[in-house]
């Protein structure tokens, strides 16, 4: 196979000549090419087959063990121009990193066959969609592709008829972490990324291309590209409303958007379009409409039980790719939680497991499964036309501070919320687990230009619509004084939902406070909740002496950014400023 593109073909010859592999393949993305890259990997060792009769087609693949999450501090935005960067990005001349990369990439292929994998960031027929082009010596990384995002023949004849595509170029190198880099050229909407096999460094799409590109992308196109989930939720009436939910990676974006809601919600019905990208676009009509560019999920394993996220553990049973989980007597996938009276006899790193010794799944352990396992897949998924979004909920790991839900006053005021989020961080990236930091939209590892120039693109949309969708923040993390957690999570989170459509559609009044608008207590369904009214009113309380410390720190984050950080977010700032200061007095 070959393409029609000469761009494509002239770039694939060249990155060939660099790398100089064995041989070409171009994928087509059928199923017997994904069961050839099993077999492949199951000889070489790459994959292990898990229990057939309990997991069908799952697989365990173990990667190196210095090789498990992103890597922020190698992660590079390479513009032309350092600003453009910004100080939220790491940058490297471009010119540099190039001869950097050029060396690395040198003969990285030899004895390996180079895969070409055309890709469709979104539905194959939709305008909102993007297309790109992965290479890699990886089968797992073709693997994860397939399930991950639309490949292959039918995305091939979409570049050859549009002519754009995003090029990506991925060599697992020789694992070495002192030679690992995952580099972004966003004004040739390149990416080059070696020496890591690990899911957000390798699998181009994802991250790298449907974020950090993408949102460069969105911002000379006029749309947004997001680290959101997005949901539908059904009342029993048959109103359909969806909301986008921007959290840091591994804090229940997945679990969030394949809720069960509790029984008292019975007659609601959640459905899920994506777990944790969306990309926006403002058409004609004002609403933000919705696109997942994805098509399967690469969530966080341990935790999943029955539980916890019943539709994701449905998932997992079969088709699955597990990576580093560890294995039980009869060859079962077993991590921490799963809560399934089993005991795991082997780790993550294939060693007899010893609880003294560590965990027997990796805490950022993932499976990679395709979206149309999950029971509660929304067909609206594949709609090219996407999803409106009523609501978008933006939100971090706070153990206080934070309330359990509030709402933004107005369209600014919630681009502040949002640009001011902070969040613990988690094993999601190598370094820096548990420590609170600055994570505006959820995008602090994943935008690709200046964080200040991103606030002020959203704020270009205020002007543009009434009809955006109403901002809100929540914090499931809360805790008291003996580090309990205050709020149940998972499910229970329907109830915070079920206000939130409450306050979009104006059947609920709300407390303004100068944080934003809070629920009254009473409108927050507990019943069958083992959590106090007391409880609940610390949840949604606002200790002003805290934020005011959050205002000033707020507004230190913000003077990062100079002279580019919109007045108009300084201006939110002081007004919050000035009504806590009223209160205090
Ligand atoms: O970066 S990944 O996409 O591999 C996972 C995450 O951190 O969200
Ligand atoms: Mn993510």
């Amino acid at each position: 196979m070959s393409t029609t593109n000469d761009a494509l073909a002239k770039w694939v010859e060249e990155t060939a000549a660099l790398t100089k592999p064995d041989n070409i393949v171009w994928c087509d993305g059928s199923d017997e090419e994904y069961n050839r890259m099993v077999d492949m990997m199951l000889e070489s060792g790459t994959l292990l087959k898990l229990n057939e009769e309990t997991h069908p087609n799952c697989y365990l693949h173990r990667s190196d063990p210095s090789d498990v999450a992103r890597v922020e501090h190698l992660t590079f935005v390479c513009s032309k121009n350092e600003e453009d960067a910004g100080p939220n990005n790491h940058w490297m001349d471009p010119v540099e990193a190039t001869k950097k990369l050029d060396e690395l990439f040198d003969g990285c292929m030899q004895g390996r066959t180079m895969y070409v994998i055309p890709y469709c960031m979104g539905p194959i027929d939709s305008p909102l969609s993007r297309n790109g082009v992965e290479i890699t010596d990886s089968p797992y990384v073709v693997a994860n592709m397939k399930i991950m995002a639309r490949i292959g023949t039918p995305a091939l004849k979409r570049i050859e008829k549009e002519g754009t595509f995003v090029k990506g170029v991925h060599s697992t190198g020789d694992l070495d972490p002192e030679k690992r880099f995952i580099m972004h050229f966003p004004e040739e909407l390149l990416i080059r990324s070696i020496g890591s096999g690990y899911g957000g460094n390798a699998l181009l799409g994802k991250k790298c291309h449907a974020l950090r590109i993408a949102s460069w992308q969105a911002r000379t196109e006029g749309w947004l590209a997001e680290h959101m989930l997005i949901m539908g939720l059904e009342s029993p009436e048959g109103e359909t409303h969806y909301v986008a939910c921007a959290f840091p990676s591994a804090c229940g974006k997945t679990n969030l958007a394949m809720l069960i809601p509790p029984e008292q919600y019975n007659g609601w019905k959640v459905t899920t379009v994506g777990d944790d990208i969306c990309w926006l676009h403002l058409r004609e009509d004002g609403r933000l409409w919705a696109i997942n560019p994805e098509s399967g999920y690469f969530g966080v394993i341990p935790g999943t039980n029955e539980w916890s996220n019943k539709n994701a553990y449905e998932c997992l049973k079969s088709d699955a790719i597990f990576t580093n989980a560890g294995v039980t007597a009869d060859n079962q996938p077993w991590w921490e939680d799963k809560d399934d009276g089993m005991e795991p006899v082997t780790d993550w790193k294939g060693n007899p497991y010893d609880p003294e010794v560590g965990p027997a799944a990796h805490p950022n352990s993932r499976f990679t499964v395709s979206a149309k396992n999950n029971p509660v897949y929304s067909p609206m998924a594949d709609d090219p036309n996407g999803v409106p979004i009523s609501a978008i909920i933006f939100g971090g790991r706070r153990k206080e501070l934070a309330p359990l839900v509030y709402e933004a006053k107005d369209w600014e005021h919630g681009v502040l919320v949002g640009a001011s989020c902070a969040s613990e961080m988690t094993a999601a990236a190598i370094g820096g687990a548990g420590q609170v930091r600055r994570d505006p939209m959820a995008m602090k590892p994943f935008c690709g230009y200046n964080f200040a120039d991103y606030f002020a693109h959203w704020l270009t949309f205020g002007p543009k619509s009434d009809k955006l969708p109403k901002l809100f923040h929540v914090n499931w993390f809360r805790r008291d004084q003996d580090g309990k957690f205050m709020w149940p999570g998972f499910g229970e989170n329907m109830r915070v939902l079920a206000w939130v459509l409450d306050r979009v559609t104006g059947k609920v009044d709300a407390r303004e406070t100068p944080i934003g608008y809070l629920p009254n207590v009473d409108d927050i369904d507990i019943e069958g909740l083992d959590v106090s009214k007391e409880t609940m009113e610390a949840l949604l309380s606002v200790n002003v002496a805290q934020w005011q410390d959050e205002v000033q720190a707020i507004s230190e984050y913000l003077d990062e950014f100079g002279a580019r950080t919109p007045q108009t977010l300084k201006d939110e700032l002081a007004k919050i400023s000035s009504a806590l200061q009223s209160k205090a007095a």
